[in-house]
């Protein structure tokens, strides 16, 4: 029976060790929530890195770990300290991440870090090849993986091989600076499928393939070597029916209410309003830039000292990368300044969490915020700004979100902002503050229509019938 094989960068699971023992637990992510019916299905497996550098374990353990994570149809691909050091850290989040979100300046470049790069790829190859069977198809994810389709292409001709960027694919201009970019499209054209967020990080790399690689481009098909390469959009929904039903149990719920419930409950009334943003701790998603628009807002529209507070969740991230520390120092500082130059005896303006939640909390927040202000500077996607739409049962509450997310694209009854305008930013703040009910719950409802319907279960759907189809397609060419 043919299976699918799915590879990204982590496995959809969390190995914790201590002593001689370990843990083996699910992790519940959005894209393992959306390949759960995909990896359950027949033979399915997933591919990727358990977490666990291999120098850390005993020969012994590291079998026993395996084993275990085959029991979850998974298969771990060995890599050491080094390769998560040279690989992971240095070329995939300090050259291919700052570059792909427009960050040049952050960009860096080193010869030792992109053999790196090959060498992990080759590395999950191997791991692919060694778990492949004739018939099977190879659906890869993201951007740390992008040589590793035409790695499996060139010794398994016949596979179909999808790869999903979750990431945006900039413009040509800033793609060709890049030392090592024939290549890495050479890697990514070894997929039938490519699929990106947005119709522009399609075009974009289209335009790349077209103008590096010189390649017949036509409509959204690349003509290569004796292939036909699809490329299309597949923008990547939530797990809706869980966002939307644990708010539900949050209305009517008996049990205990948590501790952050409690405090949020004591801070809105009708009017005392809470603002929520929540992101993993990156300069891409506009950390200081909101603090400081934030600021702007409270000296503009004096009026709403006392009566609006930011609630700010950072999840720690990346920590090891210099710019990451340099990020978390600066969101501290502005915090701190910001929080002495406005607070009153009664009143903080930002109340800042840097840490992972449980998903309760994650939900308390959700639920009890009347504004998200989801702001990135640039983002592929953002999950975020969809669940907190799934999670407003009632249909009040407003969505601030920037332009520059992925997301934007599908979200048009949300109020679309430049996050690098203060302005914009204070008059769409103060706009959703004094939103009619009714004009909320409209844009909520619509938001809430087109997320349901395209959920991430569907995504993976649509991506992997695509992906069939261009099989189907292959076949018929070889039988004409
Ligand atoms: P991320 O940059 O990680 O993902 P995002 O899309 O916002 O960004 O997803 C974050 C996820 O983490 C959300 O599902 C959220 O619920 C969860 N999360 C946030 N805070 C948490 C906390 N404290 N505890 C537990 N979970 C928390 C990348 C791209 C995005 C793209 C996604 C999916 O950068 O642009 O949307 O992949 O393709």
């Amino acid at each position: 029976m043919n299976k699918t094989i799915i590879v990204s960068n982590r496995l959809p699971l969390q190995v914790s060790i201590q002593d001689n023992s370990f843990k083996v637990v699910p992790s519940v992510g959005g894209l393992a929530t959306g390949m759960k019916s995909v990896h359950a299905e027949g033979n399915g497996i997933w591919i990727g890195w358990s977490g666990i550098p291999e120098n850390d374990l005993r020969p012994e353990l590291s079998d026993e770990i395996d084993s275990k994570i085959r029991d979850e149809k998974c298969v771990s691909v060995p890599l050491t300290n080094e390769d998560i050091e040279e690989y992971y850290e240095g070329f995939s989040n300090r050259a291919l991440w700052p570059l792909f979100h427009y960050f040049m300046e952050y960009s860096n470049f080193e010869q030792k870090e992109w053999e790196a790069y090959k060498r992990v790829n080759e590395k999950f190859a191997e791991v692919v090849i060694d778990n492949l069977e004739d018939g099977d198809t190879v659906w890869v994810h993201d951007y740390q993986l992008l040589l590793l389709p035409q790695l499996i292409k060139d010794r398994k001709p016949n596979t179909t091989i999808g790869f999903f960027l979750h990431i945006p694919f900039p413009s040509y201009e800033i793609f060709r600076t890049f030392p090592w970019r024939e290549e890495i499209l050479t890697g990514m054209l070894g997929a039938d499928l490519l699929g990106f967020h947005t119709y522009d990080y399609e075009r974009h790399f289209l335009s790349s393939v077209k103008r590096i690689m010189r390649l017949e481009v036509q409509f959204n098909e690349i003509s290569y070597h004796d292939r036909i390469i699809k490329v299309d959009s597949f923008p990547m929904g939530i797990d809706y029916d869980k966002f939307h039903n644990a708010a539900l149990e949050h209305d009517n719920d008996s049990e205990e209410k948590s501790d952050l419930r409690k405090r949020l409950e004591e801070h809105i009334s009708e009017d005392k309003k809470l603002i929520l943003s929540i992101d993993r701790m990156d300069y891409t998603k506009g950390i200081p830039n909101r603090i400081k628009a934030f600021e702007y807002f409270l000296d503009n529209y004096p009026e709403y000292k006392e009566k609006v507070r930011l609630v700010m969740l950072a999840v720690p991230s990346r920590s090891n990368v210099p710019q990451y520390q340099k990020l978390k120092r600066e969101t501290d500082e502005l915090v701190g300044r910001i929080n002495g130059k406005f607070a009153t005896v009664s009143w903080t303006p930002i109340w800042y969490f840097y840490r992972s939640m449980p998903f309760n909390n994650l939900i308390d927040l959700y639920t009890s915020s009347d504004v998200a202000l989801i702001t990135p500077i640039r983002d592929g996607m953002n999950l975020v700004a969809k669940e907190y739409v799934a999670t407003r049962t009632k249909g009040n509450g407003v969505l601030i979100l920037s332009e520059m997310a992925g997301a934007s694209k599908e979200m048009n009854e949300a109020l679309l902002i430049n996050p690098n305008s203060y302005e914009d930013f204070a008059n769409s703040l103060k706009r959703a503050l004094t939103m009619p009910l009714e004009e909320q719950q409209t844009r909520i409802k619509f938001l809430q229509k087109r997320l349901k319907r395209y959920d991430v279960e569907k995504w993976a759907d649509e991506f992997l019938k695509s992906l069939e189809d261009t099989k189907n397609s292959k076949n018929e060419n070889v039988t004409k």
